[in-house]
């Protein structure tokens, strides 16, 4: 693993990158990116990346590639647009998918932001192919995104990851579904730090959780508000492998932040947004497919081993900060 300024550094970015940005697409798109990610059973890499239009309406479009770095294809045509005539809480468009196979379905499910009037839900869809899709609408009122199902049951349940706003903050949730429509069992899963943390301000799910022998890593995104706009790092937590609500470890440093131009100049400057990976033949070289900026698809190579290192060694069981007596909360410890 490389070190920079005494850091390890968790992923290379690909020197190909922008893997992926508007010039590529097949038809006039103004951006494309947040991407979500995963491998067909032929091996094949598909990025369901979001593509924002000149109205600054987004869809989904699927690109494919043999190597996941290049030589993509891409849908001809959007693969899955908004349909605000049956579905009215997509009419402001689709947003940041995250894709889960489930084996269960023998099926793909994929969540996406829905733009509403009254703000941005999830929606679930489930697809075997990418061309067809089953809607099944709206899952998660506004305000709420950041939404990725895990790929079993656990206890016989469907369990979604998601990220509801409320005065009180913007913090991760988990919640369970017998049939994937009726969800319930809400429970706050992961809080946004607070005061001078990186993560204080909005935290959500990047990409679908990771599965390891020692339990769920989950990468999820961090927001810090500043003079000049918003700041969006990465940081990491391990939950329970029989009970993804249970929190083991959570990294207090982020492990990931805007640093290259393509990251820090774009419609959205300083914002690096994961929202899908791979993992190769290996089983443990992970590809993670991320959005640069607004603006353009990345992608970026680490180790799950390393990363299992990474969150033993800067991992704590407090959600906030060891330091200040008033932040000494234990992970187990609810905190609604
Ligand atoms: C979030 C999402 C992302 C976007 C990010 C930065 O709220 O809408 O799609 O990448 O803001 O603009």
């Amino acid at each position: 693993m490389n070190v920079l300024n005494g850091f390890d550094i968790l992923f290379d970015r690909h020197p190909k990158n922008p893997i992926l940005d508007a010039r590529d697409w097949p038809y006039p798109v103004h951006t494309v990116f947040n991407p979500a990610a995963t491998r067909l059973q032929d091996g094949t890499t598909l990025l369901l990346c979001r593509c924002e239009d000149r109205r600054g309406f987004s869809h989904l479009t699927a690109a494919r590639s043999l190597n996941g770095v290049d030589g993509w294809i891409v849908d001809k045509t959007p693969t899955l647009m908004p349909d605000p005539d049956n579905h009215p809480e997509e009419l402001w468009g689709i947003e940041d998918p995250r894709i889960t196979f489930v084996e269960e379905l023998n099926a793909y499910a994929v969540t996406y932001t829905a733009f509403s009037k009254s703000g941005p839900g999830v929606s679930l869809a489930v697809t075997k192919d990418f061309v067809t899709f089953e809607r099944h609408g709206l899952v998660m009122q506004p305000d709420d995104k950041d939404a990725a199902l895990l790929p079993r049951r656990f206890n016989g349940e469907f369990l979604m990851i998601h990220r509801p706003v409320s005065e009180q903050g913007a913090h991760m949730w988990i919640s369970s579904s017998p049939d994937l429509r009726n969800w319930g069992s809400h429970k706050l899963l992961l809080p946004a730090r607070r005061g001078g943390w990186w993560d204080a301000n909005k935290i959500g799910l990047s990409p679908p959780p990771i599965e390891t022998s020692e339990g769920w890593l989950v990468i999820y995104h961090g927001v810090r508000h500043h003079a000049s706009g918003s700041l969006y790092r990465l940081g990491m937590a391990l939950f329970d492998l029989n009970d993804p609500s249970v929190c083991l470890l959570r990294g207090e440093p982020w492990f990931m932040g805007p640093e290259t131009d393509y990251e820090r100049i774009g419609d959205v400057g300083y914002v690096i947004f994961p929202g899908g990976y791979t993992i190769a033949e290996d089983g443990d070289t992970i590809n993670l497919y991320y959005g640069a900026a607004d603006t353009a698809v990345c992608l970026a190579r680490g180790c799950i081993s390393e990363m299992l290192t990474w969150i033993k060694t800067y991992g704590t069981t407090m959600t906030g900060v060891a330091g200040l007596a008033a932040e000494r909360v234990q992970l187990s410890t609810p905190t609604i």
